[in-house]
């Protein structure tokens, strides 16, 4: 990694004087020396953070470390003190320090770290002030999100170690100085189709550990597709125990009992990531079709699908039969999720054209509307009248969108995934064993220079929601599949998201994110060793963790 600082004061050792030192100075002396050859290196650069924060001040005479006694203290409020206790629950493995949390009115970081909420600090919604002194560490926001995302950036500035899940023995030094940091975007997502190939509810705690690192704050489900039916609909529930028992390939499939479900949503809410649900049509249900024939435009069962081609499937737009259907699921989906958004598909519905698809469209907004959501769908849904919030998730390969301009005009915002630098299910090479290439190939740097907020030619920055980095499933089998797709790209999307446009620059990325594969190394996260990164070849701690897990604080709970 490229970091230089000045090391913490701890690691010089004190110069010897003339004078003969006495018995103690000199095994002092021994042992900071020890100490130093131990451990030399220094703290992480200020500036070692993905995405890049808003405003850095480093102050090389404060560089701190964290000692075995430290305590966590938090303003006393249930959600600063359960972001309190994930951070305990960060550094308590590596450390094997006990790391108490405690509360108090004014917490006083006292040597040790103090997370305090402050609505006076001028600090947006998902804002936070880090100051590392000599005297401490402390964590300044008006939220708890703010206060979250503090930590995220302290958990990247401790040695890659701290990532360990045994005892390691390290100096946990933090450089010293302040950051002042904000989202340039509220919306900042993945999407993980869990339609083409069904994936445990274990991997997507685990996917959403991954977002949560690097400021992600939506996780969209792509629930339903031609292969597979993935969540349990009460009123419809031969859409599981039917449509849910296929994938691409012909596996099993499986689906997301509500309980399943429910424990993504709130897994996801204590790392203050929206689940946003998708629940595809007109098109792409082929598995509802197969489960309930009479939403078929012949009334006829089609056979379950398990290939990759898009485009055949359809809901019969005539029959009212399919709008109570499409109540019944929505109601459903929406009564699960606590977050505002409901997503609605509308992607390649080939066969539903013209007024019937913008009439279908129509009809569906304002079942979402009357169930107190708001619309996210794919750029198709443009032509379709607008309703209060909707927003629109640009898939395009060409800026130039004239469709996609006029809904944005009639007050539509949008959500950025260009399929040729955002869709991670692009492969890197031509060599990289899984992924599609139909928008091409997507290398770290593709994937990272483009702007969302000038993007969509014609479209203001203003009416910019935000950016997300999909990741289709028909050539993904396994959790290892995800993360070789999905790192390191998806730091790349997080800091478009998150991060001024003014700090955006390669060449700081490309160290900065090198910094990060020790760390998923020590985590036993795979990722692609993406040949333009100048990864470190220092050896990282050895994990004993065989099976990968999602982090330790399932238990807690949601705000
Ligand atoms: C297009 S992008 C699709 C998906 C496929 C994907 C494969 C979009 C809204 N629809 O159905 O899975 O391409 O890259």
């Amino acid at each position: 990694m490229s970091t230089t600082s000045s090391p913490g004061p701890t690691a010089v050792p004190a110069p010897l004087s003339a004078v003969e030192p006495d018995a103690a100075t000199l095994a002092r002396t021994a042992e900071q020396t020890a100490g130093a050859l131990l451990t030399p290196a220094p703290p992480h650069r200020l500036t070692d953070v993905v995405p890049a924060p808003l405003q850095v001040q480093p102050d090389p005479t404060a560089d701190w470390v964290l000692p075995a006694d430290a305590v966590i203290v938090a303003s006393p409020d249930p959600a600063a003190l359960a972001v309190a206790e994930q951070l305990a629950h960060l550094l308590r493995p590596a450390t094997g320090y006990p790391l108490p949390v405690t509360d108090a009115t004014t917490p006083e970081a006292a040597g040790g770290i103090a997370l305090v909420l402050d609505d006076s600090a001028d600090l947006g919604a998902e804002a936070y002030r880090l100051d590392i002194a000599t005297s401490g560490v402390r964590v300044t926001a008006a939220t708890s999100a703010g206060l979250f995302y503090g930590v995220q950036t302290l958990r990247q500035l401790l040695p890659a170690a701290i990532e360990s899940p045994d005892p390691v023995t390290e100096r946990w030094a933090l450089p010293g100085g302040t950051i002042t940091d904000a989202p340039r975007f509220p919306y900042r997502g993945a999407m993980l189709d869990v339609a083409r190939h069904f994936f445990a509810v274990e991997d997507v705690l685990r996917v959403v550990d991954h977002l949560a690192r690097y400021k992600l704050n939506h996780l969209h489900l792509h629930l339903t597709d031609d292969q597979g039916w993935r969540i349990t609909v009460d009123s419809w529930p031969k859409l599981t125990t039917v449509g849910g028992t296929t994938e691409v390939g012909g596996g099993p499939g499986g689906h997301y009992t509500k309980a399943d479900y429910a424990r993504i949503v709130s897994y996801a809410a204590a790392r203050h990531i929206t689940v946003v649900p998708e629940i595809d049509l007109p098109g792409h249900t082929n598995s509802a079709l197969v489960a309930y024939p009479e939403l078929a435009p012949d009334k006829t069962a089609p056979p379950p699908y398990t290939g990759t081609e898009v485009g055949f499937s359809y809901v019969d737009p005539t029959d009212e039969r399919t709008y109570d259907f499409v109540a019944d699921v929505l109601g459903e989906v929406a009564a699960l999720t606590p977050g505002p958004w409901l997503h609605i598909g509308g992607d390649e519905a080939f066969k539903v054209k013209g007024e019937v698809y913008t009439g279908f469209v129509e009809r569906v907004q304002r079942i979402v509307a009357d169930l107190g959501k708001t619309v996210i769908g794919w750029h198709q849904l443009a032509p379709a009248a607008h309703l209060d919030g909707r927003a629109l998730q640009w898939w395009g390969t060409n800026g130039e969108d004239p469709t996609t301009v006029d809904a944005v005009r009639r007050g539509a915002r949008l959500i950025v995934s260009p399929g040729n630098h955002a869709y991670l299910d692009m492969k890197y090479a031509p060599d990289t064993p899984i992924g599609h290439d139909w928008a091409g190939l997507i290398d770290v740097r593709k994937a990272y220079d483009w702007d969302p907020g000038t993007h969509v030619v014609g479209v203001p920055a203003e009416a910019v929601l935000g950016v997300e980095a999909p990741l289709w499933t028909e050539s993904v089998t396994s959790l290892a599949d995800i993360e070789l797709l999905l790192l390191p790209r998806l730091p790349a999307i997080a800091e478009l998201g998150w991060s001024p446009r003014a700090s955006h620059d390669w060449a700081s990325f490309r160290d900065r994110l090198a910094g990060q594969g020790p760390r998923w190394t020590t985590a036993g996260i795979t990722f692609h060793r993406a040949p333009e990164i100048p990864w470190s070849t220092t050896p990282t701690i050895p994990t004993q963790r065989n099976v990968p897990q999602p982090d330790t604080a399932t238990h807690l709970t949601p705000e």
